[in-house]
């Protein structure tokens, strides 16, 4: 029989090839004994050995020492960046063969399931910070294809901080806490790191995407992926074209707002964590296609900026994304240490077909992760555990170290080697060797940056201007939460003089006007007509489905229990998560003697957690609900969210109650353009209304939301 640890071709490269690969390593003790680590079974476990019963511990105590020194070793270093993270497995299915662009074999047969394993990740915070922060979100890929292990390790965002990798420790110096007081956590909103962004005008662009909507990510299932470097596809005749990777998610793309996002960091740290969980458990896939911005290499130089410069996006009007494929995550992992922490990506993880450009932060890269991994692991062979080891055979003469678990048989460990027939033997390019591009390189030996990496502010500039009214302000709103928490007026003066004055006039004097900052005077000089629509998370948004999105029902005893279940029928129709909230959990019973669970209390949940909320009628019920502070802070906070309202028959006057501003309380089914649906007597019609408000996501026009006290 094989072993299946060591997997060879002839087992299959589908779908579950990894899963199966896993298997011999998984460990379930139902109905087993408890054992040492060397398999003796163990007794009695509560009570050390000791001499009597109130005397000394004993030293002879084998089962103690090695269940305290187990528990002493428990953790790894954590990751220098990128220490929270999530992750899930599932799969990769191209939609037809890109034979044409690249010999990598995962983009070869549609019919074939590439088996992945995604870590998600906020950057700065430590491992055990919140998941809602202010953040770049990390968006590793692991694809275990039939040639090795490819590692697509990009971001949310398509562009970086930094040009050159050599800056890297500076930057994650200046981000993180401070070194003395170790504060703020996972937070960009202190002087360490303005001083240093202040001073480093590259930033900009990477500046302003952070301060967008897209630091604040929904859900992990609604954020967009980027490679953010040019790679090389290569295809079997050696032809070579430049690539940008785009991973965009089915559900469209949302965002949190800043209020919301700080409240959840108290009432649920592991909110994207607990999401991703749940979508996977209920059978609601995260599903993203796979983009792909294609450059001929004759035109590597046909535009404005430099395809190397990892601060720069390729406009879609000038290179559309071409949709190639899609990725299913649909298996949670079943051991957060082995899977999710133990996993070790690296951007040099290639396969044939695949390669890299001269970009000075990817070439640094390319030793950073393996040194990284080398240091949490203690070990040089990381890649033998179970989640990092390929599906793909691994023969070579790499040998021995800390916890080698392969054991190489046989008395050659050396190349060339006549005594084992020259085996393990070098593949040629035809038998999948890999191969790097032959590119043509000459230059002159030099520490400097290439001039045409120094237009530092044409695509912020663009960038603000293809935001959205609201996501402008959003932003402005952004910098002064965290320019005003710089404590230093001459940094917060710097970032409003040589930074945003740069970017836009408008948009540096509004953000001096919110840090007490002299306005500057207007400075025009990156001003450009040049939009890219594609920055923008609302205009990248879906509207159309209201699928897994989470709606809180109001309730208390006396509610009307026909207003609930045609509302209920209607979000999972739609494929929404309704959860009845109410004071306390148990039953409650409707004003026609039906009876509801409750799924939540005011305590166990907050509004924060929905993404709209509904209260039927009932005028017992409503007459509750009126009186409970909770429930007409639910109602507060939402309508502050911006966030989707729905109310019916009695229910329409806890709205009241709530005094929302510009409250349209009509008879038949209201669907202001605020996103507050309304029907007191007229009922029909009004599920379909509520449905519509709901698909908006927000509704971010009611302008006098800020006078709500939430
Ligand atoms: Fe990095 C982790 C993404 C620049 C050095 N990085 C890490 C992870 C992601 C990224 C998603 C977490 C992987 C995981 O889930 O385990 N990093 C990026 C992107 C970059 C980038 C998209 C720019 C385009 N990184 C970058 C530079 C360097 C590093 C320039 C150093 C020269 N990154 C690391 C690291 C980490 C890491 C220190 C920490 C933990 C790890 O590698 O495994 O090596």
């Amino acid at each position: 029989m094989s072993d299946p640890k060591r997997l060879t071709d002839d087992q299959g490269h589908d779908e579950a090839a990894k899963d199966r690969h896993l298997e011999p390593y998984r460990e379930d003790a139902d109905g087993e004994y408890l054992t040492t680590n060397t398999g003796l079974r163990v007794n009695h476990t509560d009570d050390s050995l000791k001499a009597g019963t109130r005397g000394p511990t004993l030293l002879e105590d084998f089962h103690l020492r090695e269940k305290m020194t187990h528990f002493d070793h428990e953790r790894v270093p954590e990751r220098v960046v990128h220490a929270r993270g999530s992750a899930a497995h599932g799969f990769f299915q191209v939609y037809e063969p890109l034979t044409d662009l690249t010999k990598a074999k995962v983009f070869q047969d549609p019919s074939q399931k590439t088996p992945v394993f995604v870590r998600f990740s906020t950057v700065v915070g430590f491992r055990g910070s919140a998941d809602t922060v202010r953040d770049v979100r990390g968006w590793a890929t692991k694809f275990y294809t039939e040639d090795g292990n490819w590692d697509l390790v990009g971001n949310n965002m398509p562009v970086f901080f930094i040009q050159d990798a050599i800056k890297f420790p500076d930057l994650v110096h200046a981000i993180k806490p401070e070194p003395d007081s170790q504060t703020p956590q996972a937070s960009a909103a202190h002087d360490n790191f303005w001083d240093f962004i202040s001073l480093m005008p590259e930033s900009a662009h990477t500046i302003m995407w952070v301060l967008s909507d897209r630091g604040l990510p929904r859900s992990y299932a609604m954020m967009e992926g980027f490679g953010v470097h040019t790679f090389r596809l290569v295809n079997a005749e050696g032809k070579a074209r430049f690539v940008k990777f785009h991973w965009r998610p089915v559900l469209g793309t949302h965002s949190l707002v800043w209020d919301e996002t700080q409240k959840i960091a108290g009432k649920n740290p592991d909110f994207n964590r607990q999401d991703l969980w749940d979508r996977i458990e209920d059978g609601d896939y995260p599903e993203y296609e796979l983009g792909l911005q294609v450059v001929e290499e004759e035109d590597e130089h046909a535009f404005d900026f430099d395809l190397l410069d990892p601060t720069k996006i390729i406009p879609e009007s000038e290179v559309p994304v071409r949709i190639v494929g899609k990725m299913t995550l649909n298996r949670n992992p079943d051991n957060f240490f082995a899977e999710t922490e133990q996993v070790a990506f690296h951007p040099g993880h290639v396969v044939p077909g695949i390669d890299f450009t001269n970009d000075p932060l990817l070439q640094g890269r390319l030793f950073s992760y393996i040194d990284t991994q080398i240091n949490r692991f203690s070990s040089a062979n990381f890649n033998e555990l179970p989640i990092n080891r390929p599906v793909a055979a691994v023969h070579n003469n790499q040998r021995d170290g800390f916890m080698r678990q392969t054991i190489n048989r046989g008395p050659v460990n050396y190349s060339p080697n006549s005594r084992g027939g020259g085996c393990p033997m070098t593949a040629p390019e035809s038998e999948g060797g890999y191969v790097h591009y032959a590119e043509r390189v000459e230059g002159h030996k030099v520490r400097e940056r290439s001039d045409s990496f120094k237009d530092f502010f044409s695509q912020p500039t663009m960038f603000w201007h293809s935001l959205t009214e609201g996501e402008q302000d959003r932003l402005v709103s952004a910098a002064h939460f965290e320019l005003g928490k710089v404590t230093i007026m001459e940094v917060r003066e710097r970032m409003v003089t040589d930074f945003f004055n740069h970017i836009n006039h408008d948009l540096a004097v509004r953000v001096a006007k919110g840090i007490g900052v002299e306005p500057p005077t207007a400075f025009a000089g990156t001003e450009t007509d040049k939009r890219i629509p594609e920055v923008s998370t609302i205009k990248r948004g879906r509207y159309d489905t209201i699928q897994t999105r989470k709606v809180a029902i109001l309730l208390a005893e006396g509610f009307d229990h026909e207003q609930l279940m045609a509302v209920k029928e209607m979000l999972m129709d739609g494929g929404a998560m309704p959860t009845v909230v109410a004071e306390t959990l148990g039953m409650l019973t409707s004003a026609s003697g039906e009876t509801v669970e409750v799924d939540e209390s005011y305590l166990t949940t907050a509004s924060v957690l929905f993404d709209a909320f509904f209260v039927p009628g009932g005028a017992e019920s409503v007459e509750a609900l009126k009186a409970h502070g909770d429930a007409l802070h639910f109602v507060h906070e939402g309508y502050r969210h911006a966030k989707p309202i729905g109310a019916t028959g009695e229910g329409v006057e806890l709205l009241s109650a709530a005094r929302l501003p510009d409250l349209d309380v009509s008879d038949g089914p209201t669907t202001s353009d605020r996103g507050v649906v309304t029907a007191h007597d007229d009922l029909d019609g009004f599920p379909g209304a509520f449905r519509e408000a709901i698909a908006q996501y927000r509704h971010f026009d009611r302008n006098k939301k800020d006078q709500v006290p939430a």
